[in-house]
């Protein structure tokens, strides 16, 4: 097997053999498959399996894997160059499409990954109000930002603790993590701490703990307390954005947030973030305001063509409205086969992003997450990658859905996933 070899040398000189943790398929207690290529909805492994997949590199792969008009745009711009450090048009572009399709958004800045978008509206939000507290929830994930790899304290009003090693006591200190779906809680928060709070992030739709929905009103809660307290209201939709729809889920519930990071999507699988907002806050950054940021392949030309290549095709194809479909045909099924099997589990879909929580219990937050039953979760992911459908190698992620998907491969998914829950 050339996966378990590859894997082998790998770990002697990465830690972990990965890139980034997830990758290491520690949540289902196995080794990690190499991948050969990756075409459409598909991946071939460095044996030669096969697989439907359904992680599309956590998220940026909409139009499937190596679309030919990505894979075209890609060669054709590096031929003029493929970094320049040097404004060049197709950032323009770029910056004009964000802006056209999220409202939100007045200015915008591109960075290279999803975390210095985050990254970035934080400090922003800080220069800007010259306050110092962040809030989050539990089970939202944003990068690895110092500040947001901060667990709930020991209340839920108390400070953050360090979710990590290497995060100081006293910067996580400054950030205060609420429990999700719990109105009581914001208020509290806000009506204890609200003129030092600088912003409040949030997934638009927590997807890194299993796919979590908003109750009625929470989202506009959110919006109405942070401009009731002069703090901001930032949406994280690295993941949502550009996959829910053109504005995405701030265009879907109909809110308007003062700061929205971005990612995946705009880079077609290319390193891109984007973070931007209400003009007079974007305003502050350097080099018009005091607030430092930078980067130096942020915008970089090919990273960019291959972003506004896929949100094009996107547009020019119906993307949003096939997504729909696909996934309303995934869910039909899904819950058929629950149904049958007399399993309660609890399934939650947004357009083309899904997930199966392996619990009875209604999903709402990270606490009712924690009650899947996670070997069974284990057992359905290996059942499922031995009958060629690769799902997320965790219960804590997000399926995606692409438009290379067809309504075949959603058939025969939901026939292997009967096989092998
Ligand atoms: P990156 O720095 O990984 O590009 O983006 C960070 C990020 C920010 N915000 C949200 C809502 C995100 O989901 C992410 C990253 N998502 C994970 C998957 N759940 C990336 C996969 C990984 O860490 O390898």
């Amino acid at each position: 097997m050339l996966s378990k070899k590859l894997f082998k040398r790998a770990k002697t000189l990465i830690p972990g053999g990965v890139n980034s943790p997830v990758r290491a398929f520690k949540n289902v207690d196995g080794d990690p498959f190499f991948v050969r290529r990756a075409k459409g909805a598909r991946i071939e492994d460095v044996d030669g399996n096969h697989y439907i997949d359904y992680v599309g590199t956590w998220g940026p792969a909409i139009l499937g894997h190596a679309p030919n008009s990505v894979t075209g745009a890609i060669p054709e711009m590096a031929k003029d160059g493929v970094s320049f450090g040097i404004p060049h048009p197709g950032e323009v572009e770029m910056a004009q499409t964000i802006i056209d399709w999220v409202p939100a958004v007045e200015k915008v800045r591109l960075v290279s990954s999803g975390t210095e978008a985050t990254m970035s509206c934080i400090r922003l939000a800080r220069g800007y109000t010259k306050r110092d507290k962040i809030v989050k929830f539990e089970g939202c994930y944003h990068g690895h930002v110092d500040s947001l790899l901060v667990a709930a304290g020991s209340g839920a009003l108390t400070f953050g603790e360090p979710d990590s090693a290497g995060v100081p006591a006293s910067l996580a200190a400054e950030t205060i993590t609420l429990p999700y779906n719990d109105p009581a809680a914001l208020e509290e928060c806000f009506a204890t701490y609200g003129d030092q709070i600088a912003a409040l992030i949030v997934e638009s739709y927590p997807a890194n703990a299993g796919l979590i929905l908003p109750k009625d009103g929470f989202l506009q809660q959110m919006r109405d307390i942070t401009t009731q307290h002069g703090s901001l209201l930032i949406f994280d939709e690295v993941m949502t954005g550009f996959r829910l729809g053109k504005g995405g889920v701030a265009e879907l519930e109909g809110i308007s947030p003062d700061l929205t990071a971005m990612g995946k999507v705009i880079g077609g699988g290319l390193p891109v973030g984007a973070f931007g907002g209400r003009d007079e806050i974007m305003e502050h950054l350097a080099p018009n305001g005091p607030v430092y940021q930078a980067g130096t392949l942020s915008g970089n030309p090919l990273a960019v063509i291959a972003g506004l290549t896929q949100l094009r095709e996107i547009d020019h194809n119906n993307g949003f409205m096939k997504l729909e479909a696909l996934g309303a045909r995934l869910e039909e099924g899904v819950r058929k086969i629950l149904h049958e099997k007399g399993l309660g589990y609890t399934f939650h879909r947004k357009g083309s992003m899904f997930c199966l929580f392996f619990t009875e219990k209604p999903v709402f937050n990270l606490d009712d997450v924690e009650t899947s039953n996670k070997e069974h979760f284990r057992r359905y992911f290996w059942n499922c990658l031995n009958k060629g459908l690769y799902m997320a190698p965790s219960p804590y992620e997000t399926g995606f859905i692409s438009m290379a998907h067809t309504f075949d491969d959603i058939d025969k998914t939901l026939e292997i996933m009967n096989e092998s829950i």
